[in-house]
């Protein structure tokens, strides 16, 4: 453990602030693993004195990261990626001894590091703006597109780099910098990304403030990237009231944000359908990352036809998940991030049994070392109650019934987040009428496939309470970027638009 630690430059005491400099005079924390409770490292977070400095050091940063040529910065980028493919190893065991999910799942977090990485580097030279037909003779009128500032990156212990970097490969194409305030569950594995990407950028030449930390409570730390007008967008993932809070805050300053809240994702399960694609996409879904991804899967919808025997199937799979210490490849499920997850699956079980729902099998505490472990719930349900309508971030499934696909897709929508769902099915017309405009209401929709695991080529996120906003690839850059659109007149004459006429 201590040799992958020090790979990634983690000390036993860590300062929590990087803005070219390291700093953090705060209250300090000692990281403990969900693993088995043991202190991994202690961290000091940043005051509001120190947050106020780097801050200006990211602002002052951008101002001569801008005009680095596109494609330049993509060359960072890339060195960025490079530095990933050499540490994936290192770094996603620290994920893993960070926030307990498994190795393998760690690696694939690791690789989307890579990848989007890979995909900002050809992005860099295609930020493509427009040229329109003016309606004026000898007139041109175009788009460019210019960096924005200083990106607030603001990230959940769950995906704690991933999300990070999804932000900040794309963020330094488009010529912005990035200051990151991670969960306070997870400051290590940040701390290690900010000096892979100080290396980074020291080796090129450029101000390391490029890529800036602060490690503070959202109720501090947080509130001062929300309220500051030098933080040009906002990133945020969390929750919907945590959404509900950055985004308040953001707008009343007239900031941007990108919010990538809750989900509530739904698997519906067709008669039509391969029922073993649907096992192991569902079940992958539900209990991969513990449940706590906000793409997991947490409801599924099956046609009555085939309710009872696809929940046994599925209850059989559940009794023989393989839970335990996440580092062994054995393992599919590791532990919750702490014992207070362990709690609110607990909490959720019994809410579903007084709401009228059946518990199918586990939702229990194992006595395993640190406490944070739990057997993968499975719970029968006549629909959304109350307590399905809720993301309680744990390993639980709720399973439903339909009798018409279009009932189904009712269930489906009839809740209030909208990032991700999936329908198996080799029924084309029911493939179709799910994907179009009378089907899912979410961000993703996919066939045949489960709700997680999206690829980062794809814009990322969701609707209605999931917060609206679309991070990682297809054309998720244009909000890390201002849009400027201009009319050239080489007429040598005045023309107005509109017809209007101006005699003098
Ligand atoms: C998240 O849970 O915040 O689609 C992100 C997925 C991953 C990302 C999840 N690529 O499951």
């Amino acid at each position: 453990m201590r040799e992958i630690l020090r790979s990634l430059g983690i000390e036993d005491v860590n300062a929590g602030g990087f803005g070219g400099a390291w700093t953090g005079s705060g209250k300090a924390q000692t990281v403990v693993s969900p693993i088995n409770g043991e202190a991994l490292a202690t961290v000091t977070n940043v005051t509001p004195a120190e947050f106020d400095g780097i801050l200006a050091r990211s602002h002052e940063a951008f101002q001569t990261w801008k005009l680095v040529p596109a494609p330049k910065r993509g060359e960072v980028v890339k060195a960025l990626g490079d530095e990933l493919r050499r540490n994936k190893a290192a770094l996603a065991e620290l994920v893993t001894l960070e926030m307990g999910k498994t190795l393998r799942e760690g690696l694939g977090e690791v690789q989307e590091m890579i990848d989007i990485c890979d995909f900002a580097v050809g992005l860099s030279r295609q930020l493509y703006g427009l040229t329109m037909p003016s309606e004026r003779r000898q007139h041109r009128l175009q788009e460019q597109w210019h960096p924005l500032g200083v990106v607030g990156i603001i990230t959940a212990f769950n995906f704690p780099v991933a999300v990070w970097s999804w932000n900040t490969a794309i963020a330094l194409v488009c010529g912005d910098t990035v200051l990151w305030k991670p969960s306070s569950k997870t400051p290590l594995t940040a701390i290690a990304c900010t000096k892979l990407a100080e290396k980074v950028l020291r080796e090129f030449g450029y101000d390391p403030a490029i890529c800036s930390l602060a490690i503070g409570r959202g109720s501090d730390i947080g509130d001062l990237i929300n309220t500051d007008p030098r933080v040009a967008l906002v990133s945020y993932t969390g929750s919907i009231p945590g959404g509900r809070h950055v985004g308040g805050l953001v707008q009343q300053r007239f900031g941007r944000h990108i919010l990538e809240l809750g989900g509530n994702g739904a698997v519906i399960v067709s008669e039509k359908g391969n029922l073993d694609i649907a096992l192991r996409s569902i079940y992958f879904g539900a209990i991969g990352t513990a449940g706590q991804r906000c793409t997991s899967t947490r409801r599924v919808i099956v046609h009555r036809s085939i309710h009872d025997t696809f929940l046994a199937r599925l209850a059989e799979l559940y009794d023989r998940t393989p839970i335990g210490d996440p580092r062994g490849d054995e393992h599919l499920m590791g532990p919750l991030v702490d014992p207070g997850a362990v709690d609110t699956l607990l909490a959720a079980m019994a809410t579903v049994q007084a709401e009228g729902g059946r518990l199918v099998c586990g939702g229990e505490r194992l006595p395993l070392p640190g406490g944070c472990y739990v057997t993968p719930a499975l719970a029968s349900v006549p629909g959304n109650l109350p307590i399905v309508q809720e993301e309680t971030f744990a390993p639980i499934l709720y399973v439903m019934p339909y009798d018409t696909l279009e009932e189904a897709i009712a269930l489906q929508n009839g809740v209030t987040q909208g990032l991700s769902s999936a329908i198996i099915t080799d029924d084309q017309r029911e493939s179709e009428l799910f994907l179009s405009a009378a089907g899912s209401d979410c961000g993703i929709a996919n066939v045949n496939t489960g709700t997680s695991g999206a690829e980062i080529g794809g814009a990322f996120g969701g609707e209605k309470e999931t917060g609206g906003g679309r991070e990682s690839g297809s054309d998720a850059w244009k909000a890390y970027m201002r849009r400027q659109t201009s009319a050239i007149n080489f007429s040598g004459r005045v023309e107005l638009a509109q017809g209007i006429t101006l005699e003098l």
